[in-house]
């Protein structure tokens, strides 16, 4: 099977109908659900402390509640939002106040050109303040409810034209300036003016190298690893990922993986879950040795490993990938840390890496009792962790956006302050 072929039969625009095609950006495909894109974890700010300061370049500087932002006149709004790793989704009606509204009140002054947009969980990015001031909300429901917490409720700003990056969600601070200043996403390398159309996703060139299939194999039902070799690949760091993509022309996918194996090991390991409804996760288990896909990286400079820390590893299926990666290399590499890895599955079926986890992690099953097993089945508790907790140290969670959230309150009850926990989330297959 040649890669070419294989990615013949995908389309972007599958169960599609034709006059929605050209709302979709070059290497985009539709989403079923929305999905959660957070660097870290959702903040706690409770809404009665909430506030909204337009400052900086302003006449007079001036400070919103949630409860008075809800006073200004409001108007819904539709657009569609367009996630730089490759996901869209057409029409979302979001509810809120133009930002024009609160620019109005501030007074600008000519030289104020850009903004800086700031937010709770201390994320930024930053806009031209003309764009700001046509086509930026700040909104608080989207599709008729209330905005979910983890889709910035309950305030978000949410602007067309650009990347959904540039939509920031927990919004607490507008401050106008004369020079543009780069926010979070900008200052890593996201392309500054990020236009879904022109595929402004990067501010460099992406540099793509074939890679061929060494070697595959199931991990457990639905998990594949596909180890990768590619000529002059340089190391990664525990923690990164790359991107592949699958496809060409009109008809190009990404997607991101993270990679499981140590570095320096020669060989580059991703452990693929199938989703049967995705284009991308079917193909790519199909895979065998001697065929060849199109990849770049190794990206990622957040989420990656931190040694000398004692550290806690703590993965939901297949989200234990990124963590296998920095296990190894914490054992290998790094034998003075202390490290733990805990791993929820829902059945011992699903343990991917079984042979090598099985004695040395804690395996928490959710559905169903493994042998031996004295815990009753459950998502993780307290009780699962407790003895586990270095509060000096960092924790590593990595999993779907609802195991990441649950972890994470687990996390700071038992102590952890939030600078010392990451969180790494899965997007869809
Ligand atoms: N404060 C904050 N805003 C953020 C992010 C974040 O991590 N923190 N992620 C950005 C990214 S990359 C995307 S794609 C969208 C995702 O919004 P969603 O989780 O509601 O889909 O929010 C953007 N705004
Ligand atoms: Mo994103």
């Amino acid at each position: 099977m040649t890669t070419g072929s294989a990615a013949d039969s995908l389309s972007p625009y599958r169960g599609l109908p034709p006059d929605l095609t050209d709302r979709i950006p070059p290497g985009q495909t539709l989403a079923i659900d929305w999905p959660v894109l957070t660097y870290a974890l959702t903040p706690q700010t409770p809404d009665s402390a909430w506030h909204v300061v337009v400052d900086g370049m302003v006449t007079e500087a001036r400070s919103w509640s949630l409860a008075e932002l809800r006073t200004l006149p409001a108007e819904s709004v539709t657009m569609d939002i367009h996630c730089v790793t490759g996901w869209s989704k057409l029409d979302m009606r979001f509810y809120g106040v133009p930002v024009r509204r609160l620019l109005d009140q501030v007074g600008i002054p000519p030289e104020a050109k850009y903004a800086l947009i700031e937010a709770y969980d201390d994320c930024s990015t930053n806009l031209p303040l003309s764009h700001v001031m046509e086509d930026a909300w700040l909104v608080w429901a989207a599709n008729g409810e209330p905005l979910d917490a983890v889709h910035g409720g309950p305030l978000r700003l949410v602007t067309r034209g650009k990347y959904f990056w540039k939509s920031l969600k927990w919004v607490n601070r507008i401050s106008l300036l004369a020079e543009d200043s780069p926010g979070y996403w900008e200052r890593l390398g996201y392309h500054n003016d990020a236009d879904p159309w022109r595929e402004q996703r990067s501010a460099y060139d992406e540099e793509w190298q074939r890679a061929v299939v060494i070697e595959s194999h199931d991990e457990t039902p639905t998990l594949r690893t596909l180890t990768l070799g590619i000529a002059g690949w340089e190391s990664h760091n525990p923690g990164q990922h790359i991107k592949i993509v699958a496809g060409h022309g009109d008809s190009r996918f990404f997607r991101l993986y993270s990679i499981g194996s140590a570095p320096g090991t020669g060989r580059l390991q991703i452990t693929v879950d199938r989703r049967d409804d995705g284009l991308v996760s079917p193909w790519l288990h199909r895979l065998r040795p001697g065929d060849t896909i199109d990849v770049s990286g190794p990206n990622g400079t957040r989420y990656v490993f931190q040694p000398g820390n004692h550290s806690l590893f703590i993965g939901g299926g297949s989200g234990v990938v990124p963590l296998m990666s920095m296990m190894r290399s914490c054992v290998r590499d790094h034998a003075g840390t202390p490290s733990h890895l805990v791993v929820s599955v829902k059945t011992p079926d699903d343990l991917p890496f079984a042979e090598e986890l099985t004695g040395s992690a804690r395996v928490c099953h959710t559905r169903q009792r493994g042998p031996g097993d004295t815990r009753a089945p459950g998502r993780l508790r307290s009780e699962d962790l407790a003895d586990l907790i270095d509060t000096s140290g960092i924790a590593y969670i990595c999993g779907s956006s609802g195991f990441v959230e649950h972890v994470g309150t687990l996390l700071l009850e038992l102590g952890y302050p939030p600078a010392q926990i990451m969180a790494q989330r899965y997007g869809p297959g």
